[in-house]
């Protein structure tokens, strides 16, 4: 019986193993088992302006794949993703690059949670429907720029970048949701009514990720490295917004936070010298999904066939790796599409 299923299961592997689609839309369906985060705090950045609704991603051998359902206002204001892909790395971090990336170099300092060390950021800024994707490297504090895409072209080619651009690196902008969270902290939304945003694909070997994947996003505003924020005397830094994913209320979903404001200045959550994640809600990281690992042992293995197998017909919640509340061949196929990774 076992085999049958294995081979049946094996045919499936091309369909089940398919990478998500980078155009956009439906990305509240195109990551199945691979929910992050979503959103328990109104967007003070304006509905359907700015707003990060859902957060999905899962890493294979060769990409990460990640899904954020939302707004980007036009306006310069920046998506951030911190990515923490290796050990080591900054928290806080301190990057020294001038204003090429102001909006990120203005996050130096800021004090994330524990465990969370980001190595690498990917910048995405919007103007006026063209939207500029940066790649910054915490640790050798340089970046890259990765070139221009176009809000709802339903492409995730970008143009236009540095010769140091990574191939294969994609970022495709739908910015036509007018659902999703609302700007009313009494009457927050239903965040999976938001379907369309930004579908992302990263080479790992671009982000040097050896094993687990953590990430947070963030929307920022712009930068102000001239003016000092008074009481501390250091520059005020990057304006940040109460969205970011997983949220700031993660835990307590019935307090708000309202926009943090400058990054390096006094009682954005209570830090003396700006923000400090740790006293926020709950964790502002969360693990990227390995798709088909059951067991959570960062290895797909026959360990993890069996748990599928063993519940193989029911609602076992654990060895339903799509998520979608039975466990048959397609999970299989996600398990035998990944099988032999990180281990
Ligand atoms: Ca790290
Ligand atoms: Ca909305
Ligand atoms: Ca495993
Ligand atoms: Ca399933």
């Amino acid at each position: 019986m076992k085999q049958i299923l294995i081979l049946a299961a094996a045919a499936m592997v091309v369909a089940a193993g398919a990478q998500p689609s980078n155009d956009g839309v439906a990305i509240t369906s195109k990551y199945p088992g691979a929910l992050i985060a979503a959103q328990s705090n109104y967007t003070g950045f304006g509905d359907n302006f700015s707003e990060l609704n859902t957060l999905w991603g899962f890493r294979t051998l060769s990409t990460l794949y990640l899904g954020v359902a939302g707004n980007l206002e036009g306006n310069f204001n920046n998506l951030h993703i911190y990515i923490d892909s290796i050990p080591g790395g900054g928290n806080p971090f301190f990057l020294n690059q001038g204003c090429l990336n102001c909006s990120v170099v203005g996050m130096s300092g800021v004090v994330w949670d524990s465990g969370f060390t980001p190595d690498y950021v990917l910048s995405i800024s919007h103007g006026g429907g063209v939207y500029y994707v940066d790649l910054i490297d915490i640790t050798t504090d340089t970046s890259c720029y990765q070139g221009e895409g176009y809000t709802d072209s339903f492409s995730g080619l970008l143009f236009g970048g540095s010769d140091c651009a990574t191939s294969g690196l994609l970022v495709a902008f739908n910015n036509t949701n007018s659902m999703g969270i609302t700007s009313d902290s009494n009457n927050l939304g239903d965040p999976f009514t938001c379907s369309t945003g930004f579908d992302i694909q990263i080479p790992i070997s671009a982000i040097a990720a050896t094993g687990p994947i953590k990430a947070a996003a963030l929307i920022t505003g712009g930068a102000n490295l001239g003016d000092l924020c008074g009481s501390n005397s250091l520059p005020l830094g990057t304006y940040v917004s109460n969205q970011m994913l997983p949220a700031m209320n993660s835990g307590n979903p019935g307090s708000h936070y309202n926009n943090l404001a400058w990054s390096h200045c006094p009682d954005a959550l209570g830090g003396a010298n700006g923000i400090e994640f740790t006293q926020a809600t709950g964790d502002q990281c969360a693990d990227v999904v390995w798709l088909g690992d059951v067991n959570g042992d960062w290895c797909v293995d026959d360990a993890d066939l069996a748990i599928v197998l063993e519940n193989f017909g029911t609602d076992d919640e654990q060895a339903d790796v799509n998520g979608d509340g039975i466990v048959d061949d397609t999970d299989l196929a996600i398990v035998l599409s990944s099988f032999g990774v990180g281990c």
